[in-house]
């Protein structure tokens, strides 16, 4: 069973804890963990056993679940990570007549983390050279520009294009409309503040309803966590 978590403790608002994982068993919210390689994850023993009539035997990795870049589990910010499990690795010291003996485990992801800060997805912005006139798409500007669209939640994302979002993408902007990313914008970044105020890209111009800055049409970006082990693989990125 879990345990009461960080009683007394102070709610992590703009802290960076972007090794903190999540980890689910049979779908359920179980424990926590560190990401300690970007394919790693340090956790307790006793949050990968399962214990029935005194016999303790090791969750299998198919019923274990990773999350990363988890900050408030009840909304879907748009940094998460849901990993798969390729192993699960208990000391060999701990078990089950010692229970809280050893009680170290690490579990193995299928496919490498993305490792960065916490970008705050109210903070972002989208930058380019495309039409500034979000109906005839006509004007394009010489001169870099960009526009300040706060990220959009999964499922208001998906209310705003019913069947034709997936977890490839995110939306930006406002749902009163405003500013967004046009033609010519495609291909650039979608960019949000870290806690050291820093830029991290989160995102490329995708697409979005005909009108480009329409009410209840949002900007529409590739999700960059979604794609990132493809990036590496590609780049030749040697992590
Ligand atoms: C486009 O056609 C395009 N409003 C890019 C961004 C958006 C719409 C269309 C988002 O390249």
């Amino acid at each position: 069973r879990p345990n009461p978590l960080i009683v007394g403790g102070l709610q992590a608002k703009d802290e960076d804890f972007h090794f903190m994982a999540v980890i689910k068993t049979f779908n359920q919210f179980h424990c926590g963990g560190s990401l300690i390689t970007t394919k790693h994850v340090l956790t307790a023993r006793h949050c990968v056993v399962h214990k029935e009539l005194h016999l303790s035997t090791l969750i299998p990795s198919s019923q274990i679940e990773v999350i990363l870049g988890e900050r408030d589990r009840s909304v879907y910010e748009g940094y998460e990570q849901d990993k798969a499990v390729s192993a699960v690795f208990v000391h060999e010291r701990g078990n089950a007549d010692k229970p809280n003996s050893y009680d170290v485990a690490v579990i193995e992801l299928q496919s490498h983390a993305v490792l960065g800060h916490y970008a705050d997805s109210k903070r972002c912005l989208v930058v380019g050279w495309g039409a500034t006139d979000g109906d005839t798409h006509q004007h394009y500007p010489d001169k870099l520009r960009f526009a300040v669209v706060p990220i959009v939640g999964f499922s208001e994302c998906q209310a705003a294009y019913p069947g034709l979002i997936d977890h490839s993408m995110l939306c930006a902007g406002l749902p009163q409309g405003g500013p967004d990313s046009c033609t010519g914008d495609s291909g650039g970044p979608l960019l949000c503040m870290d806690t050291r105020n820093n830029l991290v890209q989160v995102g490329i111009v995708s697409w979005g309803g005909k009108h480009c800055g329409a009410p209840g049409y949002f900007g529409v970006y590739v999700r960059l966590t979604s794609v990132m082990p493809w990036i590496r693989d590609v780049a030749g990125v040697p992590w």
